[in-house]
């Protein structure tokens, strides 16, 4: 039995789920209601890890990366490493609409925006300036750069190749949770399916790094003849994954949302059974199941469903 319309977003941001809802209710498209839904997290600053001043990176900036994914006609718009403008979703929505392109990235992306109309402003705050701050005072620990190793005579950096031990393990530090980025689907009365994600990345990232959230199929997948998916979480292992394109596919191969979202979590835990990620799915006729891989500080995944038998956000895990 159909529950269509259907607003589902990781994490229990309810507010970006109560903006997608009313942006569909009000008349709005499903693409409409993903940019609505994420636009509000950005505004929110969503658990500090969407919209500006959070996660800097190794120099103390924050950058953003998005996608939109109209799943009628598979058209995508993307951006990655984008500066100093806070609407990563709507620069996004404005490359798949007013570009032949899917991603853009970096400086240019942000003057892409700019020339869009977007305003441009810095995204730092006191929160990140802090963060950053407490980092450069524990000698740049954690960071994600392996066998290399800040200079000792000087408190941080500059970054030095050496082949001994790994410092510490990945999984210690990405179980915090330094990363939530908010990914959302979207099916209409008639099925329709858009898909979108935004997130200011991972802490302390190597300037320049991209996470899932922008890629095809890692953050987001929408095609409006199988369903809908999204991930969340360590995007750096994840993207290698595809997890979003998997689900959905097996989906169309007529997998329930539920199995398709395990299979897709599964997958990525053959090789890093440590990882932290989670995924939401949902097929055409407004199904839904989501899956997220048990570690120490992770045993629960937390969504929002809003649907036609509760027009309020309901959270589940
Ligand atoms: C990233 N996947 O940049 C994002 C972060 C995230 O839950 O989703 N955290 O790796």
């Amino acid at each position: 039995q159909s529950s269509l319309p259907l607003v589902i977003n990781t994490w229990p941001f309810k507010n970006a789920t109560a903006a997608a809802w009313s942006a569909l209710q009000s008349g709005g498209s499903v693409l409409d209601a993903v940019e609505k839904g994420c636009a509000r997290c950005e505004m929110e600053q969503c658990d500090g890890s969407v919209g500006y001043g959070g996660s800097p990176d190794e120099s103390g900036e924050t950058t953003l990366d998005a996608m939109i994914m109209n799943g009628d006609t598979m058209e995508v718009g993307a951006v990655a490493d984008l500066r100093r403008i806070k609407n990563a979703i709507g620069v996004a929505r404005a490359v798949m609409e007013h570009t032949d392109h899917t991603l853009l990235v970096g400086e240019s992306a942000s003057l892409f925006a700019e020339n869009m109309g977007f305003i441009a402003e810095d995204l730092t705050t006191n929160k990140s300036v802090n963060i950053f701050s407490q980092w450069l005072k524990g000698n740049c620990q954690p960071n994600y750069r392996k066998n290399v190793f800040p200079d000792p005579s000087i408190s941080c950096g500059p970054y030095k190749p050496r082949v001994t031990l790994r410092q510490k393990k990945r999984a210690q530090y990405a179980n915090t949770r330094s990363h939530d980025t908010i990914g959302m689907i979207v099916l209409d009365q008639d099925g329709h399916v858009a898909a979108g994600t935004s997130t200011n990345g991972l802490t302390h990232k190597v300037p320049g790094r991209v996470g899932d959230s922008p890629i095809v199929g890692a953050g987001a997948y929408a095609d409006s003849s199988a369903g809908g998916a999204s991930a969340t979480g360590d995007g750096d292992v994840m993207m290698r994954f595809l997890p979003s394109y998997l689900a959905v596919e097996l989906m169309r191969a007529g997998a329930d949302p539920s199995s398709a979202c395990k299979t897709a979590i599964s997958r990525i835990k053959r090789h890093y059974s440590e990882f932290f990620g989670a995924i939401i799915c949902a097929n055409t006729t407004g199904h839904y199941g989501a899956a997220c891989n048990k570690v120490p500080g992770f045993s629960q995944f937390h969504f929002m469903v809003s649907n036609s038998e509760s027009d309020t956000p309901l959270l589940k895990s």
